[in-house]
Order: structure tokens, then sequence, then C-alpha cells
């Protein structure tokens, strides 16, 4: 019965505030709030296997490829569906989606989806990856430069528009140029509903590294080409149906993986510790591999609390691309905090990207 109560309270709350004049981005929250009204944001332990997303930069640092490897070794292990993979962001080499292609294919999934930014000149971050000439040179993958992928609106839309209803979760672990694109895109051959109408009908859960909680500044949001499309993520994204949660610098940055490759067979993720900021020798944070745990184990695990979770608000940026929290009922986005020792974190993360690919030891 309370929960009754709350539910038209809230609603009727809702259409007041509307009434009174909200601008549109309120009011497209209000309405969909109404359809999503009993979802949670939730432990994933009762829930079915997520189909996923990855949307990378796999740009200069390694981070993105111990976070694709953690991802293939939990689909290993019957936890996730990988649905495919879109780059954001430019290399300039033109090479980046070869090194999502070669990881794919040293875990046997080499037919997955790829898609890359084809945004124009200035409208996304462009950088020379760190580790793409090499791995395109020295790995099998699919053979394709980065001009001969389709753009990643164009997958995104694709594989939302063939999954069932409220089924999909999206990892995003670098700029958020490629959601950007999905949300303003219009309809197509592959579904008539605008981007946002499809988001909204097909996405459970967006789990996004980016900012500092529960304020600063960090890479993904801010960096120059990239804050527009923050702005706009941020502010347009229906997380009153789909959650989107943050994990912030302060997390990844404390957890540190990577040494372990020293002692793993060559590979494409090897390779990519060894050339981005000596990582092989060094280690490197787990800012990424920290979104895609998330995105598929929640936030517990086997009886392991990872994260706590700090929701009913949202993520606000400034013109510099600064982030701050501003605690609100009216929006359903999160930020984590540690629960789980950041050594321990470190090892079971280091495990994970270090499994040996289960196809290859049948
Ligand atoms: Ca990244």
């Amino acid at each position: 019965m309370k929960a009754v109560f709350r539910r038209v309270t809230r609603r009727r709350l809702l259409k007041l505030l509307a009434a009174v004049g909200f601008g549109a981005p309120l009011a497209t929250h209000l309405i969909a709030d109404e359809a999503g009204a009993n979802l949670k944001c939730t432990n994933k332990a009762t829930q079915e296997m997520p189909a996923l997303i990855l949307d990378t930069d796999m740009l200069t640092d390694c981070d993105d490829a111990g976070a694709l490897a953690m991802l293939h070794a939990l689909a290993d292990n019957d936890e996730v569906r990988i649905l495919g993979v879109v780059v954001n962001g430019k290399d300039v080499h033109g090479k980046h989606g070869a090194v999502v292609s070669a990881i794919n294919h040293f875990y046997g999934r080499g037919d997955l989806p790829i898609g890359v930014c084809k945004r124009s000149e200035g409208a996304s971050p462009r950088k020379a990856s760190s580790f793409s000439q090499a791995i395109f040179a020295e790995f099998p993958h699919d053979g394709r430069a980065d001009e001969q992928r389709p753009d990643a609106t164009k997958v995104y839309r694709k594989l939302l528009s063939r999954s069932p209803d409220r089924t999909v979760t999206i990892a995003s672990i670098g700029f958020l140029t490629n959601l950007d694109g999905l949300l303003r895109s219009a309809g197509d051959e592959f579904d008539p509903r605008d981007g946002l109408t499809l988001v909204r009908a097909k996405v459970k859960l967006l789990s996004v590294m980016g900012g500092r909680y529960p304020s600063g500044a960090e890479h993904n949001l801010n960096y120059s080409g990239a804050i527009d499309a923050t702005r706009f993520v941020c502010e347009y994204w229906p997380d009153e149906i789909a959650p989107m949660v943050f994990s912030g610098f302060e997390l990844g940055g404390a957890i540190i993986t990577g040494k372990a490759y020293r002692h793993a067979p060559s590979s494409p993720m090897r390779r990519c510790y060894e050339l981005a900021y000596d990582s092989l020798r060094n280690g490197r944070p787990s800012w990424d591999q920290t979104t895609v745990l998330h995105a598929v184990r929640g936030l517990q695990h086997g009886g392991e609390v990872y994260w706590t979770e700090i929701s009913g608000g949202s993520n606000q940026v400034d013109a510099a691309g600064g982030n701050r929290w501003v605690a609100s009922p009216m929006r359903r986005q999160s930020y984590l905090r540690r629960a789980l020792d950041d050594s321990a974190m470190a090892a079971l993360i280091e495990d994970l990207m270090t499994r040996p690919p289960k196809l290859r030891r049948r």
C-alpha cells in the first residue's frame, strides 16, 4: 500500500511540475518516468545474464584492452553475452578498431560487430593510439582500417533494434560521443524510432567510467572535443528507465593491474600494456575494468560486496567539462563507492584479465 501511495504521489508531483512549465528536457524525463516508475538499479544476482555493448576509446591507455579482455573472460564464464563493440574517439593511425578486433579474435569472437566514430573533425577527441600500429601489424584481426568500418551509431541502432525490450546493458569506458550520436539519431533502415525512443525501449543500464565524485574533473568527460557530448548525454539520457551509473576516477585509480601479463603468453593485451606507459613493468590503474565489472556483476557477486551506490541525483557537467554530483529525487543516476579492498579488487580483476581464452583450452 505504501509503495502504491509513493507511486501515485510521485506521478501527481511530476504532472504538477510539468504543468507549471518545466522545459522539454525535464518533460521528457517526466513522461518516461511513469513507464519506468517501478524500475530499480539492483544487484545483478537476481537478474538474467546481461547482453552488453562495450563503448571504448582504445586509444592511449591500456586499461581499455584489459577491460575488453576481462569482458571476454566473463563471457567465457557465461556471465555476459557480448553483442558488439563500438569505438569512440579517433585514432590518427586509423587502426584502433583493429585492436578491438585483435582482442576479439584472441578470445575466439572475431565475428563480433565493431563500429567506429564517424563524427566530423572537432566533434570527437582525436589522438594517436599508443599501440594500434603494433597490434595491427603483429596480431590476427579482420584486416580493416577504421575508415572501412561501419558508423558506431549505426551499429548501436542495429544491435538495439534486434534486442528484446529492456535487455541491453551498455558499458562506456571512453568519451560519450557515440552515445551522443545514438541519442540524437533519427529513424533508419534498422528501426523507425529515433535514438532516444530506441534507448528507452531497449536499454536497461548504462555504466560509465567518467568524472570524479562527488565533484572534480576527469579526462573522459572533459577532454577537448568531448565536452558537448558529455553534457548532452548526462542531461538527456533517460535514466528514469535505464539507470546511469558512474565509476569515478578515484575508484579505478587505486586498483593497479597488468603486471601479471609479464608471466602470461603473448597476446594483444600484453602488448598494449607493454607499449602504454610502460605498464607491463609498472602496472596501470583499472579505471575501465571497474565499469565493465559493474556492468556485468552489479554491486556484488558471490556474496562479496564490491561497491555501494550513491543514488537519487545526477551528474551536472559545466562548460569546461567538470562534474558535480547534485542530489535530486527526479533523477536516477548514481555513482559508486568502494566497498572491497583495492588489493583484493586488483587480484580479482587481474585474474579475469589474464585467463586463457576458453575456446583455446578445449
Ligand atoms: Ca578508456
